[in-house]
């Protein structure tokens, strides 16, 4: 089932062509209404008109996370005030948040995006809607809501935290669809084992899960425990909020609203578009925001475009999972490691939980590695050889993963720290 069938299946040809026309228009709309794009162009004497073909974008300049904040609040803002129904941030862990701005029609675009993948996602008008991201400045909550509400569906604005409440909820509403953050969800689930619950007294059906990274043994341990079809959704506040990608029932790759989000894929070092297919970060351009349109947005997310045939007939191209953000990635001792690396191996040892933290340190000039990953079964630490076992195993295949040492520690179940919203794993305390 579609939402948009005549955008989602769209010819290649038929997408460019779209794609073209609205890139052509939006280059001369953010030039001639936001100043800041007409310092950049007029910079490097680029004029509008010389974007002849899609190819042509890489002659316009990035822009970053610094520009938002350098123009804060509203310096990118391309209509009057009066014009913006919603504003909505980012919060950053430093100085000011990043705001983002949105007309009438941007809101309609959003929640039309949003109803696609739901759709593509499984999503029907039938469902009860659990939305447990955190409502406010954050986009993710509004995001799903307004999509689930174009669509028809029962949307329940539960909103992150209380998740004894929260499973309460679930259980005596009828929750068909949980909107969360997969280390969330995960939390969510181990509350319903806890208050002696399990998937069979809920009803959940699908779940929505995104705004930080996840792997494919989360997503399993989602399925299993609470007995949903668990998708993947990207996006970020700069470009819209979620709705600029998601799994369709198939599974393989986030499908793109490229008619409204055109992706391009660049080398991190070079910032040179790469080969199709290859991985680099992702930039994205509006092709249709009136708000605050954003060309050729550095994401700093790590990912790839997939062009193959996708089996639900939808043409839009897939980006695969987030493989890590270029400043999330970790140098140690010289060596490159993101920490989705790391989830991934231990998240594939069936003895350990999904919960865990990395902790970085250095020690005189050597930087040293400790992981703190909880067991599912407390019994396990009352086994030593057993631990020492599982310990090494961890160990061994950190190595083959990372090329590097790592130390471990496995811990008792329900002991680390759990997150109602983006999950923080990472403590890097050589900055300090
Ligand atoms: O997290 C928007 C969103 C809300 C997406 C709900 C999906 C669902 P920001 O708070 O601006 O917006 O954070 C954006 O989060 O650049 C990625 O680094 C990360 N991110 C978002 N979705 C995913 C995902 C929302 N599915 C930043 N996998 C992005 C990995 C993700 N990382």
């Amino acid at each position: 089932m579609f939402y948009e069938e005549n955008y989602e299946s769209m010819s290649r040809e038929e997408m460019s062509k779209l794609q073209l026309e609205r890139l052509q228009t939006m280059v001369k709309y953010a030039y001639d209404n936001v100043p800041f794009y007409k310092q950049k162009f007029d910079e490097i004497e680029l004029k509008p008109t010389d974007i002849k073909c899609l190819g042509d974008l890489s002659k316009i300049p990035f822009t970053v996370k610094t520009d938002l904040r350098d123009n804060y609040p509203y310096g990118l803002v391309a209509v009057p005030m009066d014009d913006i129904v919603r504003v909505h941030a980012s919060s950053g862990t430093s100085g000011k948040p990043t705001v983002v701005v949105y007309t009438k029609a941007d809101i309609d675009m959003w929640s039309t995006c949003m109803a696609r993948l739901i759709v593509a996602a499984g999503g029907r008008k039938t469902d009860i809607v659990q939305v447990c991201f955190g409502y406010g400045l954050f986009t993710g909550a509004l995001g799903l809501h307004q999509g689930y509400e174009k669509l028809g569906a029962t949307v329940i604005p539960a909103s992150s935290g209380n998740t004894e409440r929260q499973v309460m909820l679930m259980k005596d509403l009828g929750t068909t669809a949980l909107i969360a953050t997969p280390s969330y969800g995960l939390y969510i689930s181990e509350v319903v084992e806890k208050m002696g619950l399990t998937k069979d007294d809920l009803n959940l059906k699908i779940g929505l899960f995104g705004s930080e990274a996840s792997s494919v043994e989360m997503h399993a341990e989602l399925q299993d425990k609470l007995g949903l079809f668990p998708t993947d959704n990207y996006g970020l506040s700069e470009i819209i909020g979620p709705g600029v990608a998601g799994e369709c029932e198939c599974k393989c790759g986030m499908h793109i609203n490229e008619d409204h989000f055109y992706p391009e894929i660049v080398d991190r070092e070079t910032l040179l578009p790469v080969a199709d297919g290859e991985w680099g970060e992702l930039v994205i351009t509006t092709l249709t925001k009136e708000g605050m349109p954003m060309l050729r947005y550095r994401t700093k997310d790590i990912t790839r475009l997939i062009r193959e045939k996708c089996e639900c007939g939808r043409t839009l191209v897939r980006m695969d999972r987030i493989q890590g953000r270029s400043d999330d990635m970790l140098i140690i001792r010289g060596v490159n490691v993101f920490p989705s690396q790391i989830e991934g191996v231990l998240m594939s040892m069936p003895e350990i939980g999904g919960n865990y933290e990395i902790i970085v340190t250095r020690d005189g000039h050597m930087d040293k590695l400790a992981i703190n990953v909880e067991v599912k079964d407390a019994c396990l630490l009352d086994n030593f050889a057993k631990l020492e076992n599982l310990v090494e195993s961890v160990k061994a295949k950190l190595r083959v993963v990372l090329q590097i040492d790592a130390s471990v520690k496995l811990v008792e179940p329900l002991t680390l720290k759990r997150f109602e919203g983006k999950a923080k794993r990472v403590t890097d305390l050589r900055k300090l």
